[in-house]
């Protein structure tokens, strides 16, 4: 065999998740381990084993060329020069790493760094859900809420590639802090983060109605109490929904797309929200927008950031032979 394969990571607020990544968008191999909470140097350390042992078990499984490593990483990553810049505290001391550079020296391999959700808009673009669309949002719903935009067929990374940061629109300039900064936020009402928080300062209130430990509260917990039919976690996720759809029709206006690809951990697991959000949006926003959108679920679920950050090593693998200057291992 002697195939090519490419390096995919994906990195988390909660997990980094590495693969094998063939150019028809198979996982080959996979490793997930937990996102170190100690800082940069820990997660770059993380980063450097898992690349490793993926290179040791190409070997195994005879493919004769690593084409490269490509890295998807939440939070604020300038796209042209391979640099983290910026991040919320979902990951922490995640700011000014010039990743790309790290990386390629240790393994003198090209690397490719971009935005979690920009790569996987690129594996569902080119493989998945979006195949065939031009103009698409996408949104994840996981410890944080991502966004990334395919417009007329490319992917929109703005002045250096902090754009689409969707899951940072505020839907109540009086609603509840972000971990960003900023108030009222997507996230803080409909990630796992924001649901667990709501939850924990809903107890704090009424601390007759919870006795356990409010601080272990997570989102899976307001998804079973809801289930079980407990009131306050249902008007909790119903107020998320709608924060969500509010946020989904702001999106709309903003971008015209004729689809929405919803994925991540609380989609992998509660895919009714998609209906429940699009029944919503229906009813609100400028009709003619609103109603020419199709909302999709992501086609490749939890593993869309693996194939997505790998495909990256098939996409510009042109672009590094043409200019050269971006591939400088
Ligand atoms: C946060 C933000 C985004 C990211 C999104 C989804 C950081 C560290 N993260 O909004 O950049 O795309 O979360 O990330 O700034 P995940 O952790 O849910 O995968
Ligand atoms: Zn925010």
């Amino acid at each position: 065999m002697n195939e090519e394969v490419s390096i995919g990571i994906d990195i988390g607020g909660t997990k980094i998740a590495a693969g094998l990544v063939t150019i028809e968008g198979a996982v080959l191999y996979k490793q997930v381990v937990p996102t170190a909470t100690e800082g940069k140097e820990h997660i770059i350390f993380q980063l450097q084993q898992l690349i490793q042992s993926l290179l040791g078990e190409a070997k195994k499984i005879g493919f004769r060329t690593v084409k490269g490593i490509g890295i998807g990483t939440a939070g604020q990553i300038d796209f042209k020069n391979g640099i983290v810049r910026s991040g919320t505290s979902n990951i922490k001391d995640w700011n000014d790493i010039p990743l790309k550079k790290e990386i390629q020296q240790a393994f003198a391999l090209p690397v490719w760094i971009d935005n979690d959700v920009n790569v996987v808009a690129l594996a569902e673009s080119y493989l998945g859900a979006a195949k065939g669309y031009d103009n698409v949002v996408f949104l994840t719903l996981g410890t944080g809420i991502g966004g990334a935009v395919i417009q007329e067929g490319k992917l929109l990374h703005g002045e250096w590639g902090g754009a689409a940061e969707l899951g940072h629109m505020s839907v109540d300039r009086n609603g509840p802090a972000c971990n960003c900064g900023y108030k009222g936020c997507l996230e803080a009402y409909a990630s796992g983060t924001g649901i667990a928080n709501q939850m924990k300062q809903y107890f704090t209130k009424k601390p007759e109605l919870y006795d356990g430990p409010i601080e272990n509260i997570t989102a899976r917990d307001v998804f079973q109490w809801a289930n079980e039919g407990k009131a306050f976690a249902k008007s909790l996720l119903d107020e998320a929904i709608d924060a969500l759809a509010y946020g989904t029709v702001n999106i709309i206006h903003a971008f015209n797309p004729s689809l929405l690809v919803f994925g991540g951990g609380i989609i992998d697991q509660h895919s009714w929200i998609i209906p429940d959000i699009q029944n919503r949006v229906r009813n609100l926003g400028i009709s003619s927008l609103v109603q020419s959108v199709s909302f999709s679920k992501a086609y490749f679920g939890d593993e869309a950031g693996v194939i997505g950050a790998g495909y990256q090593s098939f996409l510009y693998r042109e672009n590094v032979q043409k200019e050269g200057a971006s591939y400088e291992g």
